[in-house]
C-alpha cells in the first residue's frame, strides 16, 4: 500500500465466508468516471494487493489520457486465498456478488471490465447487478475480448520501435515473448507474419505446445530475463523489470502488453542509460481500453478502433522523439505527452 498514494479513492471490503479481500482503487475521475478491470489473483498480503491496484490504477489514467479517452483511470483487485482455480463456482459467484454490490455503491464513478483471470462471461455476471461494466460478451450486448485490439497496438508500438532503431522493420529480428495468453500469441502470429523469428515463454505445457506446432521456439520461464533477443515482449505479470534485471536485460527494446512491467522508479532510467529502448506499457497497451471505452462509450465502430490501436505506433515514436531531446526515460516523456492531452498532471 502506498501510504501517500495521491489517487481519487481507495475502498476495501473483507468477506469472512471466503476469506477474500477485494480493492478498488479510483486514481482519478478529473477526465470522466475511472475505468479499469478486475485482476482476481492472489497476494502476500492485503497491502500488496492494495499497492497492486493503486498503480495499475494510475496506469489506467495515463491510459485513457493519452488516448483521448474520456474516462478516469481506476482498477480493483481481488485478493484470493487460493489460486483461482480452485475456488468453487458457488465461491466465485458469491465474489461476484459482492464485488457488483461495492461497484455500485461507488454509484458510477468506477466502471469496469475483464482483467487478469476475469473473463467476459465474468462480466456479464457482474452486469446482472450493476450497469457500471465494459467487456460484456457479444452474446449478452457487450464487445467481448480486448485481447486482440490489444495485440494490434502492442503490435504498431513494436513497429514504431523496429523504425525509431533504424530496422525499418522488424523482418529477421528475434522476439522474446513472456506470457503466449490471447493477447501474446496474437502478437506473436502478427510478429511473425513480419518475418520475426518467434521465441515463446509461459507455464503452461498447452501453450507451448501450440507455440511449437506454430514453429516457434521455447525457453523456460526461468529463462526469459537471461536469453538474448532483439525484442522483449512482456505479455504476462508487471514488476518483472527492476533496476538489476534493466542493467542486464540482453534486449535492444522492450515492448510489450503487461500492464506496470517496471518494478521501480529508477528501471526506465536505467534502460535508457543502456540504449535500450522502453515502449511506454500505458501507450503500448492501450488497444483494450480504446476497444471497450471507443466501442461501449463513444460508439465507435470495429474500424474506427483499429485504425486508433494502429495509430499508437505514433504516440510511442512521440514519446522516443520527446525523450531524445530533453534526454528522459521514454516513459516520462509519455507523461508529459499524456498530461498534454487532458486533466491529469505530468
Ligand atoms: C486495461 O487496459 O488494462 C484494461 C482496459 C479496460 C478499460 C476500461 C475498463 C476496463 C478495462
Amino acid at each position: 500500500m502506498i501510504d501517500e498514494w495521491p489517487g481519487a479513492s481507495t475502498v476495501g471490503r473483507f468477506d469472512p465466508e471466503t476469506g477474500v479481500q477485494f480493492v478498488i482503487c479510483l486514481d482519478s475521475i478529473l477526465n470522466g468516471p475511472a475505468a479499469g478491470g478486475t485482476r482476481a489473483t492472489h497476494y502476500a498480503d492485503r497491502a500488496s494487493a492494495i499497492e497492486d491496484a493503486q498503480r495499475l490504477a494510475g496506469a489506467m489514467t495515463l491510459k485513457m489520457a493519452v488516448c483521448g479517452l474520456p474516462m478516469g483511470g481506476g482498477k480493483s483487485v481481488i485478493s484470493l486465498p487460493v489460486p483461482r482455480e480452485q475456488l468453487t463456482s458457488r465461491e466465485w459467484e458469491r465474489i461476484l456478488a459482492i464485488h457488483a454490490e461495492n461497484i455500485e455503491m461507488l454509484g458510477g464513478n468506477y466502471w469496469t471490465g475483464p482483467d487478469v483471470n476475469t473473463t467476459s462471461a465474468d462480466m456479464d455476471v457482474l452486469a446482472g447487478k450493476t450497469r457500471y461494466v465494459f467487456g460484456r460478451s457479444e452474446a449478452a450486448g457487450g464487445v467481448g475480448s480486448s485481447a486482440p485490439t490489444t495485440a494490434l497496438g502492442v503490435h504498431s508500438a513494436m513497429r514504431a520501435t523496429a523504425a525509431h532503431l533504424g530496422w525499418g522493420t522488424l523482418d529477421g529480428r528475434t522476439v522474446l515473448i513472456q506470457g503466449v495468453g490471447a493477447v501474446g500469441a496474437d502478437l506473436a502470429s502478427r510478429v511473425a507474419d513480419d518475418g520475426a523469428r518467434v521465441i515463446v515463454a509461459d507455464p503452461s505445457p498447452a501453450r507451448l505446445a501450440e507455440a511449437e506446432r506454430r514453429g516457434y521456439a521455447v525457453v523456460s520461464t526461468s529463462d526469459v530475463l537471461t536469453t538474448p533477443c532483439d525484442v522483449f515482449a512482456p505479455c504476462a505479470l508487471g514488476g518483472i523489470i527492476d533496476s538489476s534485471v534493466a542493467a542486464t536485460l540482453p534486449a535492444h527494446a522492450v515492448v510489450g502488453a503487461a500492464n506496470n512491467p517496471l518494478a521501480d522508479a529508477t528501471a526506465s532510467q536505467v534502460l535508457a542509460d543502456r540504449g535500450v529502448v522502453f515502449a511506454p506499457d500505458f501507450v503500448a497497451n492501450a488497444g483494450g481500453a480504446l476497444h471497450l471505452v471507443g466501442r461501449e462509450v463513444l460508439g465507435w465502430g470495429a474500424e474506427e478502433v483499429d485504425a486508433r490501436a494502429a495509430g499508437l505506433g505514433k504516440i510511442i515514436k512521440a514519446a522516443y522523439d520527446l525523450a531524445d531531446r530533453e534526454r528522459i526515460p521514454t516513459d516520462a516523456a509519455a507523461r508529459f505527452i499524456a498530461a498534454g492531452r487532458s486533466a491529469v498532471p505530468a
